[in-house]
């Protein structure tokens, strides 16, 4: 035998140009299958086991005189083959990311979901017409509390003691002192305490009776009361007032009448009707065929009244009235049961 191969030639019987081509080959049928470019790279550049990896072993083991060839060769095929594998990565890298953008793509031209804008209860658009109308005339809206003392809700408003207006049967009481208020004269005691007249106010607020709840009754109901107190206030001013507001509020045909009553903190007192809106005086169901509409209690504030806050009965005088926010709203509306008003029924509010 002559001089031996060198002994990386002979290694597995195959030439060292023979085994790049192979590894190259086994790499283009690789890249073009279904393995990923992370698993290429292992399995041509893993650690211990990767082609390329074993090749660049097996150098170490080649002559010194042939190394600068084989060397060459090797580190040819180690470039070739990470410049493909950078290749095959980014563009897998790309391809991930289109899927990505097409999978969760959205469709801008698609109309939105439509968000109902809310809007004011009916109860609170009657409050504040109400409010607006005495607004115009110089009135300016108080509140106060809903609990109340005896004093405030009846003893201040010429209620006395044993008056069947204070029964339990009718209050809710909290304790012997304490109940929930029965209509907001409370506030205007309150008002005419902290300050002297002129006063001209209007105080809306829930208010509470023990009623059965029914087509026209509620336990808890809204109530607007207005007080007018000055040093030469009269009937006339009283009647002016309120014929003002009521044409203003239903309609500038509506007629207004007033008949004599009875409360204990006016004297003298009235009940107002108005002509009414449905037949216009003809008479019909909801005016009982008498073609009038009663709307609200109201009177000459009595003098009892002004001694309790310390205003001189002598010098001032006033009026006030009192009315059902409800049934302000049953009317303007058409509403022929209260309890609408509560069962936040959107069929119901989304008429207004
Ligand atoms: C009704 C109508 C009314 C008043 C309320 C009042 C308030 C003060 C003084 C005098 Cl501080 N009066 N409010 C007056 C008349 C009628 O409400 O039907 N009530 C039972």
């Amino acid at each position: 035998m002559g001089r031996s191969a060198p002994f990386f030639l002979r290694h597995g019987g195959d030439m060292l140009e023979e085994k790049i081509k192979r590894v190259l080959e086994e790499f283009r049928t690789d890249s073009k299958g279904t393995a990923s470019p992370q698993e290429l790279r292992n399995k041509y550049f893993g650690r211990k086991n990767g082609m390329v990896t074993l090749l660049m072993k097996e150098l170490q083991l080649v002559p010194p005189a042939e190394k600068p060839v084989a060397g060459k060769q090797v580190n040819e095929l180690k470039l070739a083959l990470e410049a493909e594998l950078d290749g095959l990565e980014a563009g897998s890298a790309s391809q991930a990311l289109a899927e990505r953008l097409q999978a969760e793509r959205v469709d801008v031209t698609l109309p939105g979901n439509r968000r109902p804008i809310g809007h004011s209860h009916p109860l609170t658009l009657v409050r504040s017409e109400i409010e607006d109308i005495f607004s115009s005339m110089g009135y300016w809206v108080e509140d106060g509390p809903e609990i109340e003392t005896t004093f405030y809700n009846f003893e201040a408003l010429n209620i006395p003691e044993h008056h069947p207006a204070r029964d339990s049967q009718d209050t809710f009481y909290i304790s012997d002192t304490l109940l929930l208020r029965t209509h907001t004269s409370p506030v205007q005691i309150r008002t005419m305490q902290k300050q002297r007249p002129p006063l001209r106010i209007i105080c809306p607020g829930k208010v509470y009776r023990r009623d059965n709840p029914d087509a026209t009754h509620s336990p808890a109901f809204q109530q607007i009361e207005g007080l007018a107190v000055d040093e030469s206030l009269t009937f006339r001013d009283f009647k002016g007032t309120l014929e003002y507001f009521l044409k203003a509020f239903f309609s500038q045909k509506t007629k207004v009448r007033f008949r004599p009553s009875y409360f204990a903190f006016t004297e003298p007192s009235a009940e107002v009707d108005i002509s009414c809106i449905f037949c216009a005086g003809v008479g019909c169901r909801v005016c009982k065929t008498s073609g009038w509409i009663e709307v609200l209690g109201a009177g000459m504030v009595d003098p009892a009244v002004f001694r309790y806050v310390d205003y001189d009965p002598e010098k001032y005088t006033g009026f006030a009235f009192g009315l059902g926010i409800e049934r302000f709203a049953m009317l303007k509306y058409s509403v022929n049961n209260i309890q609408y008003f509560y069962e936040s029924d959107l069929r119901f509010l989304e008429q207004f």
